[in-house]
């Protein structure tokens, strides 16, 4: 062999490539825990941990939690550590360039969430850390390999502390557990070939807080592959103030409420005829056909948009079922070769659970009655789109479960084309992989993925009084972070990321919390903000 090619077999048989090198941390090949890397801390039978040992090829290393405690954090925190590697090797690295990377499994409970903290000293706690978390959304669960850059630690847990405490020098441990507080009651965690890789050449892209905006860009052309929206009403489209905003950076609009039920079904006469109002939908499609712009339907179904009349129906299920179709029909006919895609059902899981809400719907219609209103649907406008649209989606892992139920079953059927994930979020909450694998789920079933509702809360306990720049800037994070996502959704999957209002005062949450935020993209004088400036940038 020549000594080129020896060098070559050396390099890889050290796992070192050019631009990569991988320190193997441990395989637990070996027959278990490696002496002196794995160490227990804690009481660990007192936390609810059945058993800590290497699985019996000693191939794998479990950790089980059987939800008998409370106290479950502290084995997500303390459970066990691993020192990583020696320090010198991450001289001279950036955070971007250095990965974690693990194989793990959760043996057969989605819903699963590792907790992944990484210490930056010898010390076991606390100052110096930073967490990160893992869900497995799944349902049948199986290895998967996550690679994490240490320049997104700390994002899902604390913002404020991503990039403050941790010290990439120092880099010295690596604790992993189960989070009992997000994750089912039984959890079982598999990990193995926990590895740091560090990478020479990564090219992060990071939100530039001081990035200066050109007054001539425009949110929707610079999003290439799909429609950038905003949620409107009948006096704002007429509104030139707001109007003029609306052309130059929106492509796509919503009814933020014009096309909800109760604002277009009104009663219902002697003979038994519907009767319709269709004041302010058709003020908002025609500013939509006027300037060529797309419109997103919102919403034929949803248990909170039912007028008085419908509540109170005294016929059978029968004549109750008859009337929602032609609702749906009526609606969709009418805006057919307008309306280019709905929201039919909206919100048809109930919280913390995989079961249908309870509504009038449900109750009447039966359980199929969302299949029944996407057919109505299909049958109206054979082009529309059809969402299925909920909240929560991202981290309400039992609902996911259901909606993805549904929306397989609505697949089934070829009823549905995509699904919309409302993004009503928090500067903090949900975590970015939360995100990130929630979008999967509906990519992997090549639905389209609709981001509806955008809007970031700052202030969801009520303490700010006002907008201080550090919220201002780790809003406009969250924003970088979430049309980061939405943008690397492959293009044929990608439809809409929609925002659910113009400025921070005419936003719902307000009124609805009873305290002051910030969650728009435009302050109350139609100043862009750095949320606005954030998702410019993560368009590049
Ligand atoms: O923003 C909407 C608010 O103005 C309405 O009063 C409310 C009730 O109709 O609905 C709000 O929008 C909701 C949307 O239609 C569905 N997802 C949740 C949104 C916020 O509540």
């Amino acid at each position: 062999m020549s000594p080129f090619l020896v060098m070559l077999c050396l390099a890889v048989q050290l796992g070192v490539s050019q631009d990569k090198e991988e320190y193997l941390v441990t395989d637990f090949d070996s027959g278990g825990i490696l002496p002196n890397a794995w160490q227990s801390f804690g009481d660990l039978a007192n936390y609810g941990v059945q058993q800590r040992n290497a699985s019996s090829d000693g191939k794998y290393y479990e950790l089980v939690w059987n939800g008998a405690t409370d106290k479950g954090y502290l084995v997500a925190q303390s459970d066990i550590t691993f020192r990583l590697i020696p320090k010198k090797k991450l001289k001279g690295k950036s955070m971007d360039n250095v990965f974690l990377k693990m194989d793990v499994n959760c043996g057969g409970a989605p819903g699963t969430v590792v907790n992944i903290v990484l210490v930056d000293g010898p010390n076991d706690c606390c100052s110096n850390e930073v967490n990160w978390q893992y869900t497995f959304t799944k349902t049948n669960c199986g290895w998967e390999t996550i690679e994490i850059n240490l320049a997104e630690f700390g994002y899902a847990y604390n913002p404020s502390n991503h990039e403050k405490y941790i010290n990439i020098n120092k880099v010295g441990r690596v604790k992993v557990g189960v989070d009992v507080f997000s994750g089912p009651a039984r959890q079982i965690v598999q990990f193995d070939n926990v590895a740091l890789v560090v990478k020479d050449s990564v090219t992060v892209k990071r939100y530039d807080e001081n990035a200066i905006i050109a007054d001539t860009t425009a949110l929707k052309t610079q999003a290439k592959d799909f429609f950038v929206g905003m949620a409107v009403n009948p006096t704002r489209v007429q509104d030139p103030k707001y109007a003029t905003v609306y052309k130059k950076e929106f492509n796509s609009i919503t009814a933020e409420n014009a096309m909800k039920m109760k604002s277009i079904l009104k009663g219902m006469d002697a003979q038994g005829n519907l009767i319709y109002d269709w004041t302010q939908s058709d003020a908002i499609v025609d500013f939509a056909e006027a300037n060529g712009m797309n419109i997103h339907g919102h919403t034929l179904i949803w248990y909170n948009s039912i007028p008085d009349f419908l509540n109170d129906f005294k016929g059978t299920d029968q004549e109750f079922e008859l009337l929602i179709e032609k609702y749906v029909t009526a609606v969709v006919s009418r805006y057919k070769g307008k309306v280019d895609s709905w929201d039919v059902v909206n919100e048809a899981i109930d919280e913390g659970t995989s079961e249908f809400r309870k509504s009038v719907f449900y109750e009447r219609m039966g359980a199929d009655y969302v299949k029944k209103c996407f057919q109505y649907a299909r049958n109206a406008d054979k082009e529309a789109k059809l969402f299925y649209n909920d909240y929560g989606l991202m981290y309400d892992t039992d609902k996911q479960r259901g909606a993805f139920a549904l929306v397989d079953d609505l697949m089934a059927d070829n009823l549905i084309d995509g699904v919309g994930y409302q993004m009503h979020i928090d500067f903090n909450f949900p975590s970015k992989q939360e995100i990130q694998s929630a979008t999967d789920l509906a990519v992997e079933r090549k639905l389209l993925v609709h981001f509806s509702e955008l809007d970031v809360k700052v202030n969801s306990k009520g303490k700010l009084k006002e907008f201080t720049v550090d919220k201002m800037q780790e809003q406009a994070k969250k924003v970088y972070e979430v049309v980061g996502i939405y943008n690397s959704i492959p293009k044929a999957y990608s439809y809409a990321l929609t925002i659910w209002g113009l400025k921070d005062d005419d936003s719902w949450i307000t009124p609805t919390y009873g305290f002051p935020d910030w969650p728009l993209l435009f302050d109350s004088d139609f100043g862009k903000k750095k949320a606005y400036s954030a998702f410019l940038q993560a368009l590049e």
